[in-house]
């Protein structure tokens, strides 16, 4: 990470995201007391600081908010205008959040049905992401659907984009971490859909008889107030309103899905359940998608395996059963190259660096396995002895000094990314970028990555110990047959 991006992520975490002190314009706010005085307002409803919810005049409402939670938005008429209200508790206030229904009516709640059961349907990650982003913006009519992925490195990538033909295309383009930094994305983790209604009507803030409004939790609140970091950035993006739902897998944040809008447009509260109901059905088809093909190939490597070892048993030269048959280390463990080292005796195939700067390797490395998929920036010092390695894997073999090495070359690949996420367009190396045009940048001094062949290795080199160790005890017990037998026949 450059130091620019770092000192990003760390001030864009700082932003006290679920303490805004305010909400947005579209909707009210009343937080009740333990007694059931109303303690606190948005400023909209100031007139009502110290009322009773009774005296709102809807029974449904009052009995949700005695029992402090509701799953369903409660219908009421709030100053002449059919409103949802949504109750929550929180920090021990009863939170009631009260919607105009959005122009436009009603939406189907149905076709979410249709779009569950269409996305349980498919039958691969690029499918269900496509179908999934094309459903919701059918559904939602909003100007385009994105879902994102996140890197284990914490950035982000466009993995489907549904939009409007006469939007630029962002499928596959990646941005920075800090873009949504940690503190959003640990909320994100809790509260599944979000919904920014407007860009440029002003926060309403909160009143309260009691304490700092900018005390009061609102995590959970459908209504609760945007960064004005997040607006700036959505601004500069030509979006004036979003809507968007977390995809969380085994308890991790790994994705989102965003609807996007040129214009003002908002969902009804039901609609909005209904697709974190979605959301989550998405996370969970991800999740079985990807363990499913982790286990396949669990599978398979084991499979491999055994047929690499077995004729290990069978053979006097243990270099030529790893590296002479028609399967190979090289196709249990994929890589340009690669240097056995069995009882002190080296031999390659492939693409291999001499064999004393690989000895010397070795020394520097150690008795641990060692993985990179970037020698240069990693370990200079290696780099330079290994010129043309890019990705170096070490697994030491008991702790005789033999190993097993795989070096792989340069993979150069291009990047594009959402912008020039080296701040270029933004002065003070902060604020939003301002410009969202592709932005390519080529990956050099970097291998494919290594990921789960690195614990592959590690077992192949276990086995491979347990089969050098049964072979020698059964070399052992074959000399003292001979030694028996000779005897045997010496004595006759
Ligand atoms: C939040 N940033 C977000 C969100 C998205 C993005 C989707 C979540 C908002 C939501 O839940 O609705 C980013 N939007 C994108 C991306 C695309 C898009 C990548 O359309 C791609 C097409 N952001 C910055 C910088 C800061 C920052 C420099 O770029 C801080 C200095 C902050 N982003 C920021 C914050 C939030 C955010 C604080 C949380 C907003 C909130 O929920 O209050």
């Amino acid at each position: 990470l450059d130091p620019d991006e770092l000192r990003r992520l760390a001030e864009c975490a700082k932003e006290p995201i679920r303490t805004p002190g305010s909400i947005q314009a579209h909707g009210t706010l009343l937080g009740l007391d333990l007694s059931g005085v109303i303690s606190v307002v948005s400023e909209n409803a100031s007139d009502w600081l110290g009322q009773r919810v009774g005296d709102i005049g809807n029974e449904e409402l009052e009995f949700a908010v005695r029992t402090g939670r509701a799953v369903d938005p409660v219908r009421i008429v709030w100053q002449g205008v059919e409103s949802d209200a949504i109750v929550h508790r929180a920090d021990g206030l009863t939170i009631v959040e009260i919607e105009p229904l959005p122009e436009g009516g009603e939406y189907a709640r149905t076709a979410v049905v249709g779009a569950i059961i269409r996305a349980s349907r498919t039958t691969s990650e690029a499918e269900l992401r496509e179908t999934v982003a094309a459903e919701i913006r059918e559904i939602t009519g909003f100007d385009r659907v994105m879902i994102y992925r996140f890197h284990d490195d914490g950035h982000g990538e466009v993995v489907a984009d549904d939009r409007a033909a006469d939007l630029e295309p962002y499928l596959g383009l990646h941005f920075p971490a800090s873009d949504i930094p940690v503190q959003a994305r640990a909320l994100y983790l809790s509260k599944i859909g979000r919904t920014i209604a407007s860009t440029e009507a002003p926060g309403i803030p909160l009143l309260s008889l009691a304490d700092d409004p900018r005390k009061i939790d609102l995590s959970d609140a459908e209504l609760r107030s945007v960064s004005p970091y997040h607006l700036q950035y959505m601004r500069s993006m030509g979006q004036a309103s979003t809507f968007s739902l977390s995809l969380v897998e085994d308890g991790r944040l790994t994705g989102m899905i965003t609807c996007a809008d040129r214009r003002e447009r908002r969902l009804p509260v039901l609609l909005r359940r209904a697709l974190e109901v979605l959301a989550g059905q998405v996370a969970l088809q991800l999740t079985s998608m990807r363990e499913i093909a982790r286990l396949q190939h669990l599978v398979d490597v084991r499979a491999r395996r055994a047929e690499l070892l077995a004729p290990l048993y069978a053979s006097d030269d243990i270099h030529s059963a790893l590296l002479g048959g028609a399967a190979t280390v090289l196709d249990l463990v994929p890589a340009d190259g690669v240097l056995v080292r069995i009882g002190g005796t080296s031999r390659m195939q492939g693409e291999v660096p001499p064999l004393t700067a690989v000895v010397r390797v070795l020394d520097r490395v150690g008795g641990a396995p060692f993985a990179s998929e970037c020698l240069r920036a990693d370990r200079p010092d290696l780099a330079d002895l290994l010129p043309g390695v890019a990705g170096l894997l070490v697994v030491p073999l008991a702790d005789t000094g033999d190993a097993l090495v795989f070096f792989r070359g340069e993979v150069e690949h291009e990047i594009a990314w959402l912008g020039d996420p080296g701040g270029g367009n933004r002065p003070d190396g902060l604020s939003p970028r301002t410009s969202f045009a592709a932005w390519k940048r080529t990956v050099r001094d970097r291998s494919a990555a290594w990921g789960t062949v690195i614990d592959e290795t590690v077992e192949l080199a276990h086995e491979l110990e347990i089969a050098l160790q049964r072979r020698a005890e059964a070399r052992l017990a074959e000399l003292a047959m001979r030694d028996a037998l000779t005897g045997l026949y010496n004595r006759r």
